[in-house]
């Protein structure tokens, strides 16, 4: 690995709710740092905490590869922190909540913002897949087929560090194979 190439930037976004620092916090080799804020928007999501800034925290891999992982805001209002943090992003893992009514929209909305796959890989992690009327896990896959894109898409639980690092090593790959000169052994 040569050093120029040892360290790159990763960022988590989706939806309020989803689980952006849950997930940063299950894999992050030390305390990550959060900018939570108390949510006066109960009513978008029933949670007591909210990011207004950014997470951050990171990983060094087994390979030497240091990773910096950052998640956004899920807000709308924090809406200009996902075009800063995605500045400069090696990948992007857009965290989908499919027991939110509108998560189909959700991903047509974050996968959009974040360029739709076509700068920069993109992979996606649909939680809460037993919630009773959430859409089958293929549901999302071909919600992004019909507009001829191919992403992939994992059910994953943002709680469990197993699952947010099989999100990390699927984009880990994308980024090697976009770009070979971007991951050396
Ligand atoms: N029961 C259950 N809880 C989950 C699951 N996935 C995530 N959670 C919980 O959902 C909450 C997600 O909260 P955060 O990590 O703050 O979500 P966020 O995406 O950072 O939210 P914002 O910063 O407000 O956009 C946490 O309390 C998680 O433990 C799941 O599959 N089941
Ligand atoms: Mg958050």
């Amino acid at each position: 690995m040569s050093g120029a190439d040892s360290e790159f930037k990763i960022v988590f976004t989706g939806p309020m709710g989803v689980g952006k620092t849950t997930a940063i916090a299950a894999i992050s080799d030390e305390a990550p740092v959060s900018t939570d804020v108390f949510n006066t928007d109960r009513e978008a999501f029933d949670k007591a905490l909210t990011t207004a800034g950014l997470d951050y925290g990171h990983i060094a891999l087994d390979d030497g590869t240091a990773v910096r992982l950052y998640g956004t805001p899920g807000q709308a209002r924090f809406r200009f922190m996902w075009d800063i943090l995605g500045l400069n992003a090696a990948g992007v893992i857009v965290l989908i909540d499919a027991s939110q009514s509108d998560a189909l929209v959700q991903l047509d909305h974050f996968v959009d913002a974040f360029g739709s796959g076509k700068r920069t890989p993109i992979v996606i992690g649909v939680g809460r897949l037993d919630h009773a009327g959430a859409p089958p896990l293929d549901a999302f896959s071909q919600r992004l087929e019909t507009r001829g894109l191919t992403l992939p898409v994992f059910g994953v639980d943002v709680r469990r560090r197993p699952d947010v690092l099989l999100l990390v090593d699927t984009l880990l790959c994308l980024i090697e194979t976009a770009d070979p000169t971007r991951l050396t052994a």
